[in-house]
Parts: C-alpha cells; sequence; structure tokens
C-alpha cells in the first residue's frame, strides 16, 4: 500500500505491491466469472487471443469480426456486466491519485487470465471517450514481462517485471503509448497457481 512510485517512463509509474494482499482480488475475480465467465475473443483480423477476458463495472470490452468496442451488457448472455466490487474502484481510484492522476472514476474493469504462453501483442488503449482519463493496471499472481513501445509500435521495447500485487498507472503524454505483455513463463504462485489474472481499469465513457 505504501510503495515508493517508480517512474519507468515520463506519466509511466509502476506502484510495487500496492494492491497486496491479493487474495481477496482473486476471490473477488472468481465471483465475477461466476457470473461473466473468461472466454477468449475474437479479434476482427479473424484471430482469437491467447488471454481469456471478463469485465466488470457499467462497460466491459469486447471484440468480435465487427471490431473492438464497449458494450453494457455480455454478448454471451446479455445480461449486464457484472457489478465493479467496490474494494476495485477504491484500488484504482487511489493508485490513479498516487501516479499523479486525481479524480479518476473508472467506469470499466478488464479482466484478462493468462496461462503460460498466453500473450498480448504490441497495441494501445483506444475505445475509450476520453483520453485525459489514465488507465490503472494491477498485476497479480505469475510475474510477467511489461512491454512499453512508447509512441510506435517500432522499435525495441522497455521491458519491466511486474509481480504479483504490482499496479501500473499510466496517462497523459503515455495514453496513447503502444505495450504489450510478453509470453507467460510456466510457474506456480502460492495465489493464482499456473496463473497470472491482471485488471485493467478505465473510463469508457
Ligand atoms: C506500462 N493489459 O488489457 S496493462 C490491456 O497485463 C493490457 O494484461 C496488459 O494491455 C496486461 O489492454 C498490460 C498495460 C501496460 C503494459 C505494459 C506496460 C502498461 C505498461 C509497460 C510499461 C509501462
Ligand atoms: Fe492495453
Amino acid at each position: 500500500m505504501a510503495a515508493a512510485p517508480m517512474t519507468i517512463a515520463p506519466e509511466v509509474t509502476l506502484l510495487r505491491g500496492f494492491a497486496a494482499p491479493t487474495r481477496p482480488i482473486v476471490l473477488a475475480i472468481e465471483v465475477v466469472a461466476a457470473l461473466a465467465p473468461f472466454r477468449h475473443l475474437k479479434t476482427p483480423g479473424g484471430g482469437t487471443m491467447s488471454v481469456a477476458m471478463t469485465n466488470c463495472g457499467p462497460w466491459g470490452w469486447h471484440s468480435d469480426a465487427r471490431g473492438y468496442r464497449y458494450t453494457a451488457s455480455d454478448p454471451l448472455s446479455g445480461e449486464p456486466w457484472p457489478p465493479m466490487p467496490e474494494s476495485f474502484r477504491a484500488l484504482a481510484r487511489k493508485a490513479a491519485m498516487r501516479g499523479g492522476f486525481p479524480g479518476f472514476e473508472p467506469d470499466a474493469c478488464l479482466v484478462n487470465r493468462y496461462v503460460p504462453g498466453a500473450q498480448m501483442g504490441a497495441h494501445r488503449d483506444w475505445d475509450e471517450l476520453d483520453k485525459r482519463f489514465p488507465i490503472v493496471s494491477v498485476s497479480i499472481g505469475l510475474p510477467a514481462l511489461f512491454l512499453w513501445y512508447g509512441a510506435t509500435r517500432r522499435g525495441r521495447p522497455l521491458v519491466t517485471r511486474v509481480e504479483d500485487g504490482d499496479v501500473v498507472v499510466w496517462g497523459g503524454s503515455a495514453r496513447a503509448g503502444y505495450h504489450g505483455v510478453r509470453k507467460l513463463a510456466p510457474g506456480d504462485h502460492p495465489v493464482t497457481g499456473a496463473l497470472r489474472y491482471n485488471l485493467t481499469f478505465r473510463r469508457a465513457k
């Protein structure tokens, strides 16, 4: 909770251990996933993502052959996305403040689940209406290598290892930054077993 903020690029802040302990977060993820199961989304290009996803909160990120967008209900069930736990909202707000972005009120929480071998290619989070809001990312379980490309997806990325409980906040000039996650290495974590979760809090609308 009292992590010393580390600047890993301009307006990209890493808060080591800020979300620890993560067991309660994992229990909350399991509640969300019981209502809106993890699924492997299709991309407009015809691929299937190796990361499994679900959402909680008023808006959820979705991808299919028609494109990327935020939806108010789960396309699998037609039901609204599960509510965002108050503890998630508070964590995102506090982390954003610590990262230099006071007043962040997320209305979307994308939950990513990685198994060993899963990865996320270079992309930017660009489906949100107001790019003045930051994005807050919470890492849970197995460690991963975050890749930060910056303004273009070309060139060698900056590589940062993130571990259970680490939080990354990026906004302002970094909001348009390209990023990704290296293929997850096998492992066994006391809280998640052979998994990594990532919560990504956004202001979608
Ligand atoms: C900041 N998720 O869902 S968080 C996404 O771990 C997404 O699941 C990733 O990108 C995940 O859209 C990563 C974003 C991120 C990635 C790499 C970084 C932030 C970073 C590298 C350096 C600094
Ligand atoms: Fe992203």
